[in-house]
């Protein structure tokens, strides 16, 4: 039975891959490797799209290391293609997970003119409609209250789906936030919440974010339940957020999830050395010890279901190769047009951007 405000994060699998109770009687062999090979491929994803910022081919990206089993325990969690998400900045391992192509993700941080959204956004933010994964904004807590909204509406509409809404730690203190969980609640839109606590806002360490003892117990004030989750065990988030999910399809109002994990790499590129700066060695290195992918990896052993070690290499090099191919078909597409700034706003073009359309047309043409 899985209650909200628990005093401790809810469990499956132990640090060294045991499983906590009847962890996975709802579990195939290949539903285990699935939640497996997601995981991989974000932490390969990651490690792939660092080094296209470091050769200079993309401007922005935020690494979700150590925070797998959170972002796809979420994705497993939902109703792909169904459920509505507002997700944030952080959560590419989410958009995999959902079945995103990698060849739309890596087209969008390289503002290609393959990208759906025609290079339109700043890089690595996604969004794709096929999924109902509403576009990405770097405004802290900005898609809180949208979510509610959308949440609102299907209320409305009478339909089965449900919104998710993610956001991280830091985000909990913004204005937004409040106003957004409040909105949810008061009017009973099927709106689930899931803060992904790496425990760090850029610098800020979360007890310094808020005077709360944790997160989920803020679900409290809203009349929401609040429940908290080990984020580095894929198979709790998985169970936890299909519960909590089936419970506001039911229309019993929105919830609160919080997933207690760690940030393993930098902020983003705009973070120098964070060991040296704001946090230490010991603390990381604990941490990386409670990596989830090994974890699962232990578990899957334990089960008798282990990878081996070419199974592995073999997923990587896929992945690779086809961040690889991605790449070269974003290149062969090349940029977008500058025309394509004026598209798709308004139905009949407004007098002052017909005359900046003019201004630019001067500028390209001198
Ligand atoms: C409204 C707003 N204020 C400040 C910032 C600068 N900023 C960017 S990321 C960040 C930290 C957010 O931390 P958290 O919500 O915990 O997410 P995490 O980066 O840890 O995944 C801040 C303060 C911003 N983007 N938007
Ligand atoms: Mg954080």
């Amino acid at each position: 039975m899985i209650q909200p405000f628990t005093t401790e994060p809810i469990r499956r699998i132990g640090d060294d891959g045991t499983p906590i109770g009847d962890a996975t009687p709802q579990h195939s062999p290949d539903a285990l490797r699935a939640l497996w090979r997601d995981m991989l491929r974000a932490r390969e994803f990651d490690k792939k799209l660092v080094t296209l910022l470091r050769q200079g081919r993309t401007t922005f990206y935020a690494q979700a290391s150590g925070m797998e089993a959170t972002q796809v325990g979420i994705a497993r969690g939902m109703r792909a293609k169904h459920d509505w998400i507002w997700p944030y900045y952080r959560d590419q391992g989410i958009g995999l997970a959902l079945g995103i192509p990698i060849r739309d993700l890596v087209s969008q941080c390289l503002g290609s003119n393959n990208d759906l959204n025609k290079g339109r956004q700043m890089p690595h933010h996604f969004g794709d409609a096929r999924f109902n994964f509403m576009s990405i904004s770097s405004s802290i807590a900005n898609q809180v209250a949208p979510a509610a909204g959308t949440a609102m509406a299907q209320k409305y509409l009478g339909t089965d789906e449900i919104t998710i809404c993610t956001f991280g730690d830091g985000a909990t203190s913004e204005g937004d936030w409040h106003a957004g969980m409040n909105m949810a609640a008061v009017n009973g839109a099927p709106c689930l919440f899931i803060c992904e606590n790496n425990q760090w806002a850029i610098s800020v360490p979360v007890h310094a974010q808020t005077a709360s003892e944790n997160i989920h117990i803020k679900a409290r004030a809203y009349g929401m339940p609040g429940y908290y989750v080990d984020g580095n065990d894929v198979i709790a988030v998985q169970e936890v957020v299909q519960h909590v999910a089936d419970r506001v399809r039911r229309g019993e109002g929105p919830a609160l999830i919080e997933c207690l994990t760690y940030r393993v790499g930098s902020h983003s590129n705009a973070d120098a050395d964070a060991e040296k700066f704001y946090r230490t060695r010991d603390e990381v290195e604990a941490w990386t010890s409670r990596d989830p992918i090994r974890r699962f990896e232990a578990y899957l052993d334990h089960l008798g279901q282990g990878i081996e070690a070419d199974e592995r290499a073999q997923l990587i090099q896929d992945t690779h190769a086809e961040i690889e191919a991605a790449v070269r078909e974003a290149d062969a597409s090349g940029f977008p047009d500058w025309r394509i700034m004026f598209d798709d706003v308004y139905s009949d073009t407004p007098t002052h951007l017909r005359d900046q359309f003019e201004l630019v047309r001067a500028e390209q043409e001198a």
